[in-house]
């Protein structure tokens, strides 16, 4: 019969590892080690020292060392932002940076899944409200910090407005996919989460000219408001509008809702807004 699990110090797991306390604690700061505060001590469980021996192990073994570490960022950066420590959700950030990862990847491969499992972990009841809230806005100063990185030099190829419909409080994602297009050489305008149908409409009648528009919806059953944003937007502009996020099922039902293109990628929707862009329209 396997033996279970106990529970041991700081200390004592730093001596297993064959490393310095300070370094056992960073490890923990930066998501690598599984620990729980208890009073003013740090405790680890000893199958969590083992399964660290076991992956230094097969980090020493050259080929395997970039993917290991790949795999385990999201993992580390969950444990972080459900643990509401922002300086640690940076250390993991800035690793995956150190290891060769790109913006655009922290962006769709680290902090997207990232956010998804958090979602699953709020529906099945095992992270709270205020566990949610926390992390998303832990995210936001870590996409304030990203942003810079995204910053391109030059003649911008058009104006693109985003932003999520009336009723829909997720603002991450169309603060994600500004710093995605502005990387790609887009002047970007973000009008955030919740914006109120005529409020879309006067943000594009007072721009000279946008290029296309991307409306990211993500709270279920707001299809309402998504169509009435449409509306407005359609009384002032003819500029192409792009429909995507976790509430749009398919094409046929952004559509349905007044669109006229659908993504379900943030990959595709800079290639859609892009080709939106360089289409010519009568002024
Ligand atoms: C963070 C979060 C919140 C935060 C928002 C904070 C903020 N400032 O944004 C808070 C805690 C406030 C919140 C509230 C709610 N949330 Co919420 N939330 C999330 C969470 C964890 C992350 C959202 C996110 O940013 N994802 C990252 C983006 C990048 O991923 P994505 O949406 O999949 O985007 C991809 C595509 O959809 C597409 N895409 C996205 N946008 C666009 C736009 C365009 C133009 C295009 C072309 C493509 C595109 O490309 C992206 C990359 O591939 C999700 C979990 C999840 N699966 O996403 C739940 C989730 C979206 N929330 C959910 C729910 C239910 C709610 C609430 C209704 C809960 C409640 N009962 O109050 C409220 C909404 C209230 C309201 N009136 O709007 C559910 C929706 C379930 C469903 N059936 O669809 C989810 C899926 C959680 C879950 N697993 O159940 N939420």
């Amino acid at each position: 019969m396997a033996d279970l699990p106990t529970t041991i110090s700081l200390a004592e797991a730093a001596e297993r590892l064959g490393v310095h306390y300070m370094t056992a604690y960073r490890y923990v700061r930066t998501g690598r080690l599984e620990a729980v505060k208890q009073g003013a001590e740090w405790q680890v469980e000893t199958n969590e020292v083992d399964r660290m021996r076991a992956q230094s192990a097969a980090d020493r073994t050259p080929t395997r060392t970039r993917n290991t570490r790949a795999h385990e960022y999201p993992r580390r950066l969950v444990e972080r932002l459900i643990a509401g420590d922002e300086a640690g959700s940076w250390s993991v950030i800035e690793g995956a940076l150190t290891a060769g990862m790109t913006p655009d990847e922290v962006y769709l491969d680290l902090l997207r899944p990232a956010l998804h499992t958090i979602g699953e972990r709020w529906a099945q009841g095992s992270v709270t409200v205020a566990q949610e809230h926390q992390a998303s806005a832990i995210v936001l100063r870590l996409i304030g910090r990203l942003g810079p990185r995204f910053v391109r030099r030059g003649r911008k190829r058009g104006t693109v407005l985003l932003g999520a419909p009336p009723g829909d409080v997720h603002g991450l994602p169309s603060a994600l996919l500004t710093d995605l297009l502005r990387g790609r050489g887009f002047e970007v305008i973000d009008l955030g989460a919740d914006v109120p149908a005529d409020s879309w409409a006067s943000a594009t009648a007072a721009l000279a000219r946008v290029a296309a528009i991307g409306l990211c919806a993500t709270t279920p059953d707001n299809h309402r408001n998504v169509r009435d944003a449409i509306e407005h937007l359609r009384r002032v502009s003819d500029a192409p509008i792009v429909l995507g996020g976790n509430a749009i099922a398919s094409g046929r039902h952004a559509t349905d809702l007044g669109a006229d293109q659908y993504s379900d990628s943030f990959a595709q929707a800079a290639a859609l807004l892009d080709d939106a862009a360089s289409t010519p329209r009568p002024r």
